[in-house]
């Protein structure tokens, strides 16, 4: 086990460890509007709709704590075609406006029940916000559990994809951080961080 239990109380796990580089995963209850590390280089994950103009679960209570600038800017963002922002398993990157946290990367989880491949596009949407997050020399990344909410994903199988995802292409970043609201979908996270990153 690589785990142990940082001064905040998440829990932290090592994912790749380069010569120059140290990228962390932490796992903590919580609620992500409150959440920042740094006044530049810091970044939350909005599990937003193709449209980007606000909704409920986490995406409302993000635009609400970011004050109208919020709305206005995802405005602003190019449609893909009508009606269309972020196209699911996409992802696009505003300001932080009133948040804590210096940025806002929206991305698109599938609806699980009407996503032809489910599995796909919830890896896109991980792959492309850590993408994102790069190219904006964000070095600190906070996830909720997309698609856990109303858009019907299984924790289980989405904890497991989200953790091998961010294993997979957390290069470059210092560290990503899952904020999770709820118990029962924290300790899934857990107790899948456990099993893989175990080695
Ligand atoms: N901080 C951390 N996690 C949260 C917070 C919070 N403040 N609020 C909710 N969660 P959801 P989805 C958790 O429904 O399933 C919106 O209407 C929540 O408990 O926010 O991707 C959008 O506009 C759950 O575990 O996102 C879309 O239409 C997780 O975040 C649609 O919902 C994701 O739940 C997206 O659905």
């Amino acid at each position: 086990m690589v785990s142990r239990v940082a001064a905040t109380g998440a829990i932290e796990f090592k994912l790749c460890q380069t010569a120059n580089t140290a990228s962390i995963l932490k796992i903590q209850k919580g609620d992500i509007t409150r959440w920042f590390v740094d006044a530049s280089s810091d970044a939350i994950v909005n599990p937003a709709n193709e449209r980007m103009l606000g909704g409920g679960g986490a995406d409302g209570a993000i635009h609400r704590a970011a004050g109208p600038e919020l709305r206005e800017a995802c405005y602003n963002v190019p449609e893909v075609r009508p009606g269309v922002r972020c196209p699911t398993g996409e992802a696009r990157i505003t300001p932080g406006f009133r948040l804590p946290a210096s940025h806002v990367i929206h991305t698109v989880g599938p609806i699980y029940d009407i996503d032809s491949n489910p599995a796909a596009s919830l890896r896109g949407s991980y792959r492309n916000s850590l993408r994102v997050a790069k190219d904006n020399n964000i070095k600190y990344i906070a996830f909720p559990a997309i698609s856990c909410g109303v858009y019907g994903y299984p924790y289980g199988e989405a904890a497991t994809l989200a953790i091998s995802t961010v294993k997979e292409y957390a290069d470059a970043l210092s560290e990503v951080h899952f904020v999770l609201l709820e118990d029962s979908v924290y300790n899934v996270w857990l107790s899948k961080a456990n099993e893989l990153l175990q080695t």
